[in-house]
């Protein structure tokens, strides 16, 4: 039964069926799945296979674009389930959230502000193609205490060095840390650029989250 709705739910996004996505995270809900199963388990599954197959030059674009936009709508119907299972007592930190410049990739970024919402952080998410000045701009505004950035594309990855080398010369660091993710990166990348952690999820982030700000 379960992976029986598992296997629907990646379906639902590998044909970029929207509706049928929500339709089908709001049966997880009913059947009182947790919502991060339902995410990494179901539809992610079809979101990698839709990635796989464009790679391999089998799906084109729009079938990516579709794919994209089915998830999204999947996760904000499950998203409130994800901030009432959060544990949120006090304000573990306060958190800059962004895509770097050049990047709209968006979908694992906000599950990882969802999740560290959930989990008690204050997430200021600036959105996707942000710039590093933009970035640091709005970590002096809200007085952040890390910084998060996420890119998925292997020509974007790089402007992860930039914000952070940029903070350095600001003498900014290690006042703010700097938690860097997304499908390229790995823990190499992010020693070589110097960021204080990656991590391969959203429950991994805010595991590293909270040890880089104490809180664990
Ligand atoms: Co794009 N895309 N895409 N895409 N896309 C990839 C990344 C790609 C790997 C597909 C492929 O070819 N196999 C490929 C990159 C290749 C490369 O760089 N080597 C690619 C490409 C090429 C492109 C375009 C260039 C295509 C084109 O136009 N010709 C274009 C680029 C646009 C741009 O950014 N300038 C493009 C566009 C798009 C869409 C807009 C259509 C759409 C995004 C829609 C949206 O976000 N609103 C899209 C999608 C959906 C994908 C794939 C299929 C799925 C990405 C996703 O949402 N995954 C992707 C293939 C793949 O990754 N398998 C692909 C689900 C999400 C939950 O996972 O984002 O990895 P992810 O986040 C995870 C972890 O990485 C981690 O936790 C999250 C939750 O577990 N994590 C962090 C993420 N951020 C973190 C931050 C942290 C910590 C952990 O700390 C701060």
């Amino acid at each position: 039964m379960t992976e029986e709705l598992y296997k629907e739910m990646a379906q639902s996004i590998i044909d970029g069926e929207a509706e049928q996505a929500v339709a089908l995270a709001q049966k997880s809900i009913e059947l009182q799945m947790h919502p991060l199963e339902a995410i990494t388990k179901g539809f992610v599954v079809g979101v990698n296979y839709i990635g796989d197959q464009f790679g391999k030059g089998e799906a084109f674009l729009p079938e990516l674009v579709m794919a994209g936009e089915a998830m999204k709508a999947a996760i904000a119907t499950l998203e409130p389930e994800l901030i009432k299972l959060g544990e949120a007592r006090e304000v573990l930190g306060r958190v800059v959230l962004a895509t770097v410049e050049g990047d709209i990739h968006e979908i694992g970024k906000t599950l990882v502000g969802t999740m560290l919402s959930a989990s008690g952080f204050e997430v200021f998410d600036i959105g996707v193609d942000a710039p590093a000045e933009k970035i640091i701009g709005k970590a002096l505004e809200v007085d952040a205490n890390l910084i998060g950035m996420s890119a998925l594309l292997t020509t974007t990855m790089v402007r992860q060095r930039e914000v952070i080398e940029e903070l350095d010369k600001e003498g900014l660091r290690p006042r703010i840390k700097v938690l860097v993710g997304g499908a390229p990166i790995t823990k190499d990348w992010a020693d070589k650029i110097k960021a204080d952690g990656t991590s391969e999820d959203a429950i991994g982030a805010v595991k590293l989250a909270k040890q880089l700000l104490g809180k664990e």
